[in-house]
């Protein structure tokens, strides 16, 4: 069984395995070096040779316990679809939502159309340095796709005064995501991955309507997921009440954000937990690094813990500062 199997399934709490999430990106020189060539992101998450070179890059560097795949989130509604582009320095822009032509898109177009995805998986799978390590698929959760696939931008400046105007369109990219974000989880798992992974990013930004937001619709994918005999961590970054959500929602494993109290969610929450250390603290020093790390690594020591960050790794962090935190997490006794 893998470390982070070890640690989900078995309850063990002697083990800290170790994964980033956003490993597989621009932090990396020779990530950067492969973007560079390649302008546009989503051929490139298209391109089956170069996402496995990308993906295995950060393993290669750091001996992670798990590969996460190199893909993104938006790959759903472009699957669906609606046109995804990312422009340099300011990031994703979505095309106008076509209701009709989503509600009759055949699963088989869908599941053509990201093939390559499915096949980068495989052979990720397959190669030697994924052994006894894990290939960890992703989908972005409903509520933070259908935030992209309606404010069409980034809501890191908050949501558009229009957002929740068309409430019976809301209500009808829910049903069809959910239908599609199964699709895009089952075709991975046959691929090969062994643990999902559902990125809620902004879960946050949810202020009424926690059941048919939040709740219902990643209920619905994590029951769908573990009937596939896939372990499901779920990251609902932002949100205030991890207990409830956990209590509801029933993840295999939860990924917390760095603003969540430790002593708290030890005792609000009964399942094994990942991640927290804010990313920040990678752009600081060693000694910093060092005091913080410990802090979630004792936190953890009673309870099964794989060590990740609060949000994806920030570009501007250096190689070095990565090593060391491997170090640590390697050498906490
Ligand atoms: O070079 C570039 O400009 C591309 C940067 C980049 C990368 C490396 C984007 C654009 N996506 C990715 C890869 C990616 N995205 C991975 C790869 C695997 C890994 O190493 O983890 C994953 C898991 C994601 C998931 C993703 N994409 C999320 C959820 C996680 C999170 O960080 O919150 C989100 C919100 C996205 C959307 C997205 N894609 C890219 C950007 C810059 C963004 C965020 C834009 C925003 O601020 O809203």
């Amino acid at each position: 069984m893998t470390p982070i199997q070890e640690c989900l399934i078995n309850k063990r709490t002697d083990v800290n395995p170790i994964w980033l999430m956003r490993q597989a990106g621009r932090y990396l020189p020779e990530f950067r070096e492969i973007r560079k060539k390649n302008t546009n992101f989503i051929e490139l998450c298209l391109n089956e040779e170069l996402s496995e070179i990308i993906t295995l890059q950060p393993l290669d560097r750091f001996k992670f316990d798990a590969a996460i795949i190199f893909s993104d989130i938006l790959m759903i509604p472009f699957g669906m679809g609606q046109k995804v582009e990312f422009q340099k320095n300011f990031g994703p822009r979505l095309g106008e939502i076509n209701k009709e032509e989503m509600f009759n898109l055949k699963e088989t177009y869908f599941s053509d159309k990201l093939q390559p995805i499915y096949k980068l998986i495989n052979n990720v799978k397959r190669n030697e340095k994924l052994k006894n390590k894990d290939v960890i698929g992703f989908v972005g959760a409903p509520w933070t796709l259908l935030v992209y696939m309606i404010n069409k931008v980034s809501p890191k400046n908050g949501l558009s005064k229009f957002f929740f105007k068309d409430t019976s369109l809301i209500i009808d990219i829910l049903e069809i995501l959910d239908k599609f974000i199964k699709l895009h989880i089952k075709n991975q798992v046959e691929a090969g991955a062994t643990i999902i992974q559902i990125f809620d990013s902004w879960a946050g930004l949810i202020e009424n309507d926690f059941d048919k937001y939040l709740y219902k619709p990643t209920s619905s994918l994590v029951d769908y997921t573990k009937k596939l005999g896939v372990p499901v961590i779920c990251f609902p970054r932002g949100i205030s009440d991890y207990k409830v959500f956990c209590k509801v929602v029933k993840p295999s494993m939860v990924n917390i954000d760095y603003n969540v109290n430790l002593k708290n969610i030890i005792s609000d929450v009964e399942i094994p937990i990942q991640g927290g250390l804010d990313p920040q603290i990678l752009l600081t020093n060693k000694d910093m690094l060092n005091l913080e790390v410990n802090k979630y690594l004792e936190a953890f020591r009673d309870r099964p813990y794989v060590f990740n960050l609060g949000h994806g790794i920030l570009p501007e962090t250096k190689i070095e500062m990565v090593e060391e935190l491997v170090k640590i997490v390697r050498n906490f006794k």
